[in-house]
């Protein structure tokens, strides 16, 4: 495919409520979306960097300067055999996985719509239908927790994660079992403790959860490995993982027992699919973690999950869970008992509403061969 024409635009975007997390709260998100073209077909993808450098480096701005500067310029008018290729032409360009997986996942859209199959088919996944679980964020009571649980299990999400921090962890999961004895529970801390709260892991570890995301420190591999040894729960590494090569240094250290997988963090499809290969390999089942997205994002997301290791109920939900409008169409939806269903179109298998997209554009740049 030639790599005609790349257009990358930011969108203000507010979410339906706020979103909460041991690092901060968010509302009014800046999406970087891409459409990449080869003057027949269309691709599209989204950028999943936040407004600020909280759960990583990367920003909506930075993604920006080093795909105007670095990325878009090693790319534009080249011809690839297929969107796996694009990997060799940004490995000089270090980190900025999220800047570089917003090119990536458009590729493949592209690649798929050019072949004209689902990309789904196109990633060798299996799943027609995937298992739907949802991320709350922190609350200002544990009411509005519980309420907010009980609304997304009668709405048939089938996994409930709820995030922790110092202060909003053991109470708060001793009441949520309290309530919901039986219910698919995990938290996610987002790298807010550290080795010597082991005690309150030791009794956090007693209400049964499927796995703590994230506990330790963003980098770390090594006391994660030390905490793992001490718990019965299963650690879940999410911020620590960039690539299948860390997912194995992970895996062999015991760091972690599951691992989740988000395009953004790990720079695209490709890398995706070798961790799920690594760690399908040495038995770590693996989930897609969401990263607040717009639906060119999310429609990613749904693909990526067909494949066979993503075998736990990942943060993949339904569009209306975010947002007023989603800008694809149909929204992602979500059935009764909490599965999404893969689409049967070329690429992302959604239709992209450029006039709303427009509506929404602050400031957009097109880059030509
Ligand atoms: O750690 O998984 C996370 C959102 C923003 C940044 C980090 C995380 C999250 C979520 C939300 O948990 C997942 C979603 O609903 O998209
Ligand atoms: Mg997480």
């Amino acid at each position: 495919m030639f790599i005609e024409q790349i257009e990358i635009r930011e969108l203000q975007m507010r979410l339906l409520q706020p979103f909460e997390t041991s690092f901060g709260a968010t509302q009014d998100r800046h999406i970087v979306l891409i459409k990449v073209s080869n003057g027949k077909h269309a691709g599209y993808g989204e950028v999943t960097a936040a407004e600020g450098p909280f759960y990583s480096y990367e920003t909506w701005e930075t993604a920006w300067h080093v795909l105007r500067n670095y990325i878009i310029p090693a790319v534009i008018g080249k011809e690839l055999q297929a969107a796996e290729n694009f990997a060799a032409l940004v490995q000089g360009i270090r980190g900025h996985n999220m800047a570089k997986a917003g090119i990536e996942t458009a590729l493949w859209d592209l690649d798929a719509k050019i072949r004209d199959v689902p990309l789904w088919k196109l990633l060798g996944g299996t799943r027609e239908r995937i298992d739907c679980g949802v991320s709350i964020g922190i609350q200002s009571s544990i009411d509005k927790l519980l309420s907010k649980i009980a609304a997304e299990v009668n709405a048939g999400y089938r996994r409930i994660k709820i995030k922790i921090k110092p202060g909003w962890d053991l109470e708060i999961v001793k009441e949520v079992r309290a309530t919901f004895p039986k219910l698919p529970l995990m938290g996610d801390a987002n790298s807010a403790y550290t080795l010597a709260d082991i005690d309150l892991f030791k009794k956090m570890d007693r209400y049964n959860l499927m796995m703590f995301e994230q506990p330790l420190h963003y980098e770390d591999i090594i006391d994660h490995a030390e905490l793992q040894k001490q718990i019965e729960t299963p650690i879940c590494l999410d911020e620590s993982i960039h690539s299948a090569e860390d997912a194995r240094k992970a895996i062999n250290l015991n760091a972690c027992r599951i691992i989740n997988v988000k395009l953004g963090r790990v720079g695209g499809h490709k890398e995706a699919r070798a961790i799920h290969d690594v760690c399908r390999n040495s038995g770590v089942p693996v989930w897609c973690g969401g990263m607040l997205e717009s639906g060119i994002g999310r429609a990613h997301n749904v693909a990526l999950s067909s494949m066979e290791n993503f075998s736990l109920p990942g943060d993949v939900s339904a569009s209306r869970r975010y947002w007023a409008e989603d800008i694809i169409e149909p929204p992602v939806e979500v059935s009764v008992d909490g599965q999404i269903s893969q689409r049967n179109e070329p690429g992302i298998g959604y239709s992209v509403k450029e006039q709303f997209i427009d509506d929404l554009t602050v400031r957009s740049q097109v880059f030509t061969a």
